[in-house]
């Protein structure tokens, strides 16, 4: 029994959904007219599709799983379900006008003609703010449908803003926030849903340890105590004592934006030679 997991075939989310594979430890054949691919080493077999029609292949269960973004999910509305979020292909949708117009609030958008490829989401954000406009679906080059005279505002994907800058519009209103996440069918065979299982959790560990670093520190024995307070781990901070008498090494798990804070701290209590390696897994 293998699962069948649907990814992007080519655009922005297929580098890193490979990638999130491998790094499970997932080793996949690759062929040069990709369509489907098996692992050698775990259940699963890759459908490799257009982004828009992973959605329908799980709702259907010719796929049992997906990754695909949040953004595809909700427009698409279909009976599947949301296991995991991946943490890559992030982005937001967003309502953009010229950058001359004057914007206040939504309500700067009623009797307006908004162009968008995402009319349901962007329908009921309308319905929540209690404005009507008219939306006019449109299925690529959104950005231009100002400038061409086909709408007032647009709705789009933003991640940079350059190509609502280069297309002389400005980011008015975020309806919505959007990553890669993983999805799957609502009803999954036993056999199937303890391989999603088995997924899950090396996701889940691989993940952590994106944010993690492993830190490990020299310092003087008398500035242990303030040091392991400055040092958050995940229990405690391993001390073990260095050949040099005095002096002990600190071994510590610590989120890497909040290295950053504390390493002035650190120094200022004695800390040298602080090394910051990646880590590759993290279970819990
Ligand atoms: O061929 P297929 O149908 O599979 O691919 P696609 O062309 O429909 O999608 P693709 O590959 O462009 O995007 C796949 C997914 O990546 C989207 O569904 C989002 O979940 C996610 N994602 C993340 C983005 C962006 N960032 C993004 N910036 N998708 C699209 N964009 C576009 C946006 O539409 C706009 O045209 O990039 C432009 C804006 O980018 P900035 O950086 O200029 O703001
Ligand atoms: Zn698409």
């Amino acid at each position: 029994m293998k699962l069948k997991i649907a990814i992007q075939k080519s655009g922005r989310l297929n580098e890193d959904s490979v990638r999130i594979l491998k790094e499970c430890g997932i080793d996949l054949s690759t062929g040069l007219n990709k369509l489907r691919s098996e692992a050698y080493n775990f259940p699963l077999e890759v459908l490799f599709l257009r982004d828009d029609d992973i959605p329908q292949y799980v709702e259907d269960g010719v796929a049992d799983a997906g990754i695909v973004g949040e953004n595809i999910v909700y427009e698409m509305n279909k009976k599947i379900k949301v296991v995991e979020k991946l943490g890559f292909g992030k982005c937001r949708l967003s309502i953009a006008v010229p950058k001359n117009t004057e914007y206040k609030s939504a309500a700067d958008l009623k009797g307006k003609k908004i162009a968008t490829s995402y009319p349901l989401i962007l329908g009921n954000y309308l319905k929540k703010q209690k404005v009507r406009s008219k939306i006019e679906t449109v299925s690529g080059s959104v950005e231009i449908a100002p400038s061409v005279g086909l709408a007032d505002a647009i709705c789009d994907l933003v991640s940079s803003g350059s190509t609502l800058f280069a297309n002389g519009l400005k980011e008015a209103e975020v309806i919505f926030k959007s990553e890669a996440v993983l999805v799957s069918c609502e009803k999954l065979e036993k056999e199937k849903a303890a391989i999603l299982k088995k997924l899950v959790f090396r996701m889940k560990a691989v993940k952590r340890s994106r944010h993690s670093k492993y830190v490990l520190l020299n310092a003087p024995n008398n500035k242990l105590d303030t040091i392991c307070k400055i040092l958050p781990g995940m229990k405690s901070p391993t001390i073990l004592p260095l050949v040099e008498k005095g002096w002990s090494s600190v071994h510590s798990v610590i989120d890497e934006e909040k290295f950053w804070e504390i390493i002035e701290q650190l120094k200022e209590n004695g800390a040298q030679g602080i090394l910051v390696v990646p880590i590759e897994k993290m279970v819990l």
